[in-house]
């Protein structure tokens, strides 16, 4: 027996699949099969899904005060922070990452419906004073209706908290399909959510692709939130442009640059940098996978870096991920595993290999914090999203030549500036081209700022404000005050 959910959660109900399909997840620690009946949403379950959150919109849910809702969003996180470690052991059990990691994801994700319960009852409109010809207007903004997400398998909890916490703040009803590396522990807040809202106000399927199309595609979901690759951005995008024009937000990963000046702390910026590439084992889409070193401190930097990195392979820090000593688990699963292996061989034949580029022992797919230097701006090691603990460390001379470079990618979700420069940080943050900036940091988001991408890292945001609005929509009422004739 499975000690873990597998069906669909609809309506409130753990429900077979109609499609009689069903997921594989195997364990990447040591290959062994997690569950092959994990039930897979066919168009049938994605229908029934879309028909309950529509039933509870135009029901309960989208009659509910917002002070109603708060409360229930609170009680929500409450239940998410009490069940925090448990939950996330089933996302550690699918993807490997280590559990503090994904623990830390579920507090992350009922701190989201927290700071979303706080602005559910401030969601206020605007009047504009009357004209002479008696036009009184009133703008107002209303919930959008049945909302969705697709999210990927590296942070599953954050993912999910990002999109339904301002939905259902907003007033909507909302279905939620978790990546297909990662299915249990989105699913398994399921039992909760029943305790909590309403049938039909947040619904669950699992499923490929092919289930994120169908909710693409879909003529009674108004609004899709993804966060994944480019490549199935697009798609969506696409899905959604060619049925009923659904609103999209993409967060699409990236390849953020790190630039470190001479000036800064150099102690600081090689274990800010550790952070920001070693966290979640590298999966991490605003992870600073290239970093930028001013000439003069470059060799020093590196040293810095490589000894950090031979430390973390050489201890506790990498192993087991059920453990919570263990920072960095295995890679998801083979085809990320792969992938990374693949585009560690380009940087080693495209640039040098300062420490790393191997697999960590013989089981599970460990793999090594690996340092490239020398790697030409053209190479995929250096374009491409890795997605595991691999960094390329390239070096400048100028400010000028340091921007130019952290810009020449297709991507602009995040970086990072190191100076102790003032004017400096605020002239270089303001021509690096990225939806979030950390500076003498690596950047870590919050619930309460807005994060997301520019250029191919996708458009939209989620949390703060501007995370709320992205669920409401704008109705300007005009009345005409002059009606005596
Ligand atoms: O992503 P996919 P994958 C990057 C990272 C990684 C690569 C591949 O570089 O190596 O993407 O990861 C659903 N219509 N990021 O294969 O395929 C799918 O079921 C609708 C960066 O996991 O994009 C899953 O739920 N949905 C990223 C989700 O999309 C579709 C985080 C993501 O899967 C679909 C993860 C379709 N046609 C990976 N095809 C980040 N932004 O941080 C797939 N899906």
């Amino acid at each position: 027996m499975a000690s873990f959910e597998t069906r669909l959660f609809i309506n409130n109900e753990f429900v077979d699949a109609k499609s009689g399909e069903y997921l594989t997840v195997y364990n990447p620690v040591d290959d062994s099969l997690v569950s092959d009946k994990i039930s897979s949403a066919g168009e049938a379950d994605v229908d029934a899904a879309v028909a309950a959150a529509k039933a509870a919109f135009k029901g309960d849910w989208g009659k509910t005060d917002p002070t109603v809702r708060a409360k229930k969003m609170r009680q929500f996180a409450d239940m998410i922070r009490e069940k925090a470690e448990e939950i996330a052991g089933l996302d550690t059990k699918t993807m490997g990452s280590a559990i503090g990691t994904q623990a830390m994801g579920y507090g992350v994700c009922a701190d989201l419906f927290d700071y979303y319960a706080g602005l559910a009852d401030k969601i206020h409109g605007e009047t504009s004073y009357p004209t002479s010809a008696g036009k009184y207007k009133i703008t107002q903004r209303e919930p959008i209706g049945v909302c969705s997400g697709i999210g990927a398998w590296n942070v599953s909890a954050v993912l999910f908290g990002w999109k339904a916490a301002p939905a259902l703040a907003a007033g909507n009803t909302f279905l939620y399909k978790p990546s297909e590396k990662a299915p249990l522990g989105t699913l398994a807040l399921g039992a909760l959510i029943k305790e909590v809202f309403p049938p039909g106000v947040i619904n669950i399927v699992n499923g490929g692709g092919k289930t994120g199309q169908l909710m693409a595609a879909h003529m009674e979901i108004r609004q899709i939130a993804f966060t994944g690759s480019t490549a199935t951005g697009r798609k969506i995008q696409e899905h959604a442009a060619k049925s009923n024009l659904k609103r999209v937000s993409l967060e699409l990963g990236g390849k953020s640059p790190s630039v470190i000046f001479e000036d800064a702390n150099l102690n600081l910026a090689v274990e800010k940098s550790m952070e920001g590439i070693l966290a979640n084992t590298g999966q991490i889409c605003a992870m600073a996978s290239r970093v930028f070193v001013q000439e003069s401190i470059s060799d020093k930097f590196i040293e810095g870096l490589a000894d950090g990195f031979k430390k973390v392979s050489s201890g506790d820090a990498i192993g087991d991920p059920t453990l919570k000593t263990t920072h960095i688990g295995p890679i998801a699963d083979k085809k990320q595993y792969e992938r990374v292996m693949e585009l560690i061989e380009v940087g080693k034949a495209e640039g040098k290999l300062v420490t790393g580029g191997v697999r960590r022992g013989k089981d599970g797919l460990y793999v090594e914090p690996t340092i490239f230097k020398q790697t030409p701006n053209t190479s995929r090691i250096v374009q491409e999203e890795v997605f595991g603990p691999v960094v390329t460390v390239h070096t400048f001379k100028t400010e000028e030549e340091a921007i130019e470079m952290a810009n020449d990618t297709v991507f602009g979700l995040s970086a990072c500036v190191y100076t102790e420069s003032i004017s400096r940080a605020l002239r270089v943050t303001r021509q690096i081209e990225a939806g979030t900036i950390a500076v003498n940091d690596w950047y870590f988001p919050g619930p309460d700022t807005p994060f997301g991408g520019i250029k191919q890292s996708g458009y939209g945001r989620e949390g703060g404000l501007e995370g709320l609005i992205e669920y409401l929509q704008t109705k300007t009422i005009q009345i005409n005050i002059n009606t005596t004739t």
